[in-house]
């Protein structure tokens, strides 16, 4: 039996993996065993990799569409037909509307560098991430007071004594070494509140359950705040030294006492003085946990800043058990990898068309755009026509909410384009499916793993592809090729691709042969919360009053916007995922289809009794985006004013025979409502009404 070491891709968590290969075909994935913190560890999906493998539904070969968007009529191509007709299209779409005209989103991975670089080389400004509608408001709140993205900070989960976490629901939406260490934390006695509408099986873990009003936890966090500052709960040295705008911070909270937040989100005002006094006891091994998914609200981003400043008052940044910048070579005292991006490229002068990065729309990260704004731009032509996009593992037709509006959408192209490994429903709806080999078929990009002690881990392919399909690093490059841009993509092979990257940094490919990973640094790295913490803030420090916001004439504080109750009959539809699936990657996958084959309605059952739905009905939801039918789960375990499902359901590919039509689909009752400072869609804005089918 051949061992091959790599990383998992059956989600994007990226779990070093260690793959058990004979004769050519998977035996068994299970994690490296190598690397802390995973010591042979893998989820179920990890697990099911070999079932995605020979799944014989995934797109086989290069496919050209011959019948109406969505019809599923194609025909099977060469790559050679399948590349030439994009490139040829690309052309003529560059010619007639200018390099700007195109556009490229991507769920961003270990080769991104190389779609950014592509996208440059063609003279686009217009490359999307899935960040926006997955933690965009996150990520402006992070860089608003810290001047870092929030892909630069971790959490030191492992050492914390005390957490406390609104929806992170950290033992379901999982990340797996984060669930060893805070499992392992927990049986050493760390403390775990959880906070939701809905009683997750992170709440039946937790040592504290709170359930909130859906979408008041920035009113909760007001008072938290009004507590610890009133109290003389907060590290003062801390705050002295490092934080700009606390008075301004103290003032403001003055009138959000425990009292007046409960009134606003069904916590009792002991529970919030009891919670501000006992974390603050943890402090600094406390972390007010910020979130992962962070699509939810209008005012997502000021939830979200709420949270970091606790912890900026908690004095955590830099300890053991708070959060952390993430250290990357150069803190090891090491070169960083080659990127494709740092080349000399053409330089794009043009404003991407969401108009990220402008006075329009100046707070969230230009680095990955506001994906969500895509359908409505395409559909105005304002600022200018988007004409081709390249959707590249990635499915924004689920993705991005309101699906009606995002097929008129794609619609309006005259060329779609996915590289998927699947029939995703963008893919359904594209002029050519581009197929990428799946991860245990090929190798990518060398990952930077940042963290306290960074490494470099290697993806290798374990197998050799099963269909007619490529990686995507050679088929960008093969495009760009057509395109006669091939020059910045100096690489034939995978080797020479990650000799590219490792130049100059003395690591050779063979340094992973053993163990799949290159360590960086032998022992954590911490900055010295003294005087050695590196804010890139324009004051060097946490800016509570940030001049992100404040130079753009966005406040740092607005006053509280209370949440309207939903009317009789309404509820506030609320997501999430389960740990069988994968966002909207697994629910045809043979093995994880059997574990969760449909989602379901949770529903109150004081409001399912009113509106006479008994446990197991099919019932129909609908919103003003929307209709689709589930069926109901009653129970006591969710607030009142809400519903949730499963996100990912209620498929319409009808070739995924697995995951067909089974249960509702969240996108299509979903409006595309934005979080206008933060970035992300507010997922959860929507209202929806529920009724028995008949
Ligand atoms: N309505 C709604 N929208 C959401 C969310 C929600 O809950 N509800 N959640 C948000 C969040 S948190 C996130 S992170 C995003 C995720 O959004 P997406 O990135 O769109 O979702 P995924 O399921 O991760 O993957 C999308 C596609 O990648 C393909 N894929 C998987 N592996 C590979 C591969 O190796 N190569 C290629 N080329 N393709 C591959 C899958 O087949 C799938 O079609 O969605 C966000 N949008
Ligand atoms: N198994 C699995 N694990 C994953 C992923 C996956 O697809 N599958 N995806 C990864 C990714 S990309 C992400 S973004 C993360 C997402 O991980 P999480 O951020 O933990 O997100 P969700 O699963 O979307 O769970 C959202 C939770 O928020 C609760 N909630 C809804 N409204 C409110 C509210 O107003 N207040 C509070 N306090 N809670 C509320 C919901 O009930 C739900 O339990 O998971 C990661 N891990
Ligand atoms: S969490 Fe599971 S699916 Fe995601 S990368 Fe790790 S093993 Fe793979
Ligand atoms: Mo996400």
């Amino acid at each position: 039996m051949q061992e091959v070491y790599s990383i998992c891709l059956m989600c994007t968590v990226r779990c070093p993996i260690r793959v058990f290969v004979k004769n050519d075909d998977v035996k068994l994935i299970e994690g490296n065993p190598h690397v802390a913190g995973i010591e042979g560890s893998i989820c179920p999906k990890g697990a099911a990799g070999v079932a995605l493998l020979n799944d014989d539904e995934r797109v086989k070969s290069p496919l050209i569409r011959t019948g109406p968007r969505g019809s599923g009529q194609w025909r099977e191509a060469s790559w050679d037909e399948a590349l030439d007709y994009v490139a040829e299209k690309l052309r003529e779409i560059k010619d007639k509307y200018g390099g700007r005209s195109i556009a490229l989103t991507e769920r961003s991975h270990l080769n991104t560098h190389i779609s950014k670089t592509f996208l440059k080389a063609i003279g686009s400004p217009n490359y999307f991430s899935h960040d926006s509608c997955c933690k965009g408001s996150l990520n402006t709140a992070f860089r608003s007071l810290t001047g870092y993205p929030d892909g630069n900070i971790g959490i030191d989960i492992g050492k914390a004594k005390y957490v406390v976490s609104y929806g992170r629901n950290l033992f379901e939406s999982i990340e797996l070494k984060v669930v060893k260490q805070l499992t392992q934390a927990m049986d050493k006695g760390t403390k775990l509140v959880y906070i939701d509408p809905r009683v997750t099986v992170t709440a039946t873990r937790a040592h504290k359950y709170l359930m909130i009003r859906p979408g008041t936890d920035l009113a909760l966090n007001y008072a938290l705040m009004h507590v610890i500052i009133r109290e003389g709960l907060y590290d003062k040295e801390f705050v002295n030294r490092w934080v700009v705008g606390f008075k301004t911070l103290q003032s403001f909270v003055e009138p959000y006492s425990p009292k007046w937040a409960e009134q606003e989100t069904g916590i009792p005002a002991s529970e919030i003085i009891s919670l501000a006094r006992e974390a603050a006891e943890a402090r600094p091994s406390v972390v007010f946990h910020y979130g992962y998914r962070c699509a939810n609200y209008t005012n997502e981003v000021y939830f979200r800043r709420s949270l970091i400043i606790l912890n900026a008052l908690m004095g955590n940044f830099e300890a053991p058990g708070g959060i952390f910048v993430k250290k990357g070579a150069k803190d090891a005292g090491k070169k960083p990898l080659r990127k494709l991006v740092d080349q000399d490229l053409p330089k794009v002068a043009e404003e991407r068309c969401d108009g990220v990065g402008t006075p329009k729309f100046p707070t969230p990260d230009p680095a990955h755009g506001v994906v969500q704004m895509l359908p409505n731009v395409i559909l105005s032509e304002d600022p200018y026509p988007i004409k081709a996009l390249l959707v590249w593992r990635h499915d924004p037709m689920l993705s991005i909410p309101d699906y009606e509006n995002n097929k008129r959408a794609f619609n309006k192209l005259d060329l779609l384009v996915a590289i998927d490994t699947q029939f995703s429903e963008t893919a359904w709806m594209a002029d050519v499916i581009l197929p990428e080999s799946i991860y245990l078929e090929r190798g990518d990009s060398i990952q930077e793993a940042n963290g306290l002690k960074p490494s470099l881990v290697m993806r290798k392919p374990a197998v050799t592809p099963r269909y007619d399909t490529k990686p995507g690093w050679e088929i960008i490059k093969l495009l760009a090729d057509r395109l006669g841009v091939g020059r910045y993509f100096p690489y034939n092979s995978l080797e020479e691709l990650w000799e590219y990257q490792l130049e100059g940094t003395g690591i050779s490919i063979e340094d992973f042969e053993a163990k799949g990973v290159v360590s960086l640094s032998k022992d954590a790295i911490y900055w010295d919360r003294k005087d050695g913490l590196k804010f890139k803030t324009p004051s060097g420090k946490i800016e509570f009053v940030s001049s992100l916001f404040e130079n753009n004439g966005i406040p740092s504080f607005p006053a509280y916007d209370p949440v309207i109750p939903p009317g009789e009959g309404t509820f506030r539809l609320m997501i999430g995922r389960t740990v069988a699936h994968t966002h909207v990657s697994t629910q045809n996958n043979p093995l994880l289809n059997e574990l969760v084959p449909e989602n379901l309605l949770w529903i109150n059952a004081k409001e399912a009794k009113k509106l006479g739905i008994s446990d197991g009905q099919m019932v129909e939801v609908s919103s003003p985006a929307g209709k689709d039918t589930i069926r109901a789960y009653v129970t006591d375990l969710i607030h009142p004013e809400a519903v949730f499902m499963l996100h990912g359901f209620g498929r319409r590919v009808p070739v995924l025979t697995r995951c067909y039509k089974k249960g509702a689909s969240d996108t299509m009752l979903q409006e595309n409502v934005t979080d206008m400072v933060g970035g992300s869609p507010a997922l959860q804005h929507v209202y929806v009404k529920v009724k028995p089918v008949s």
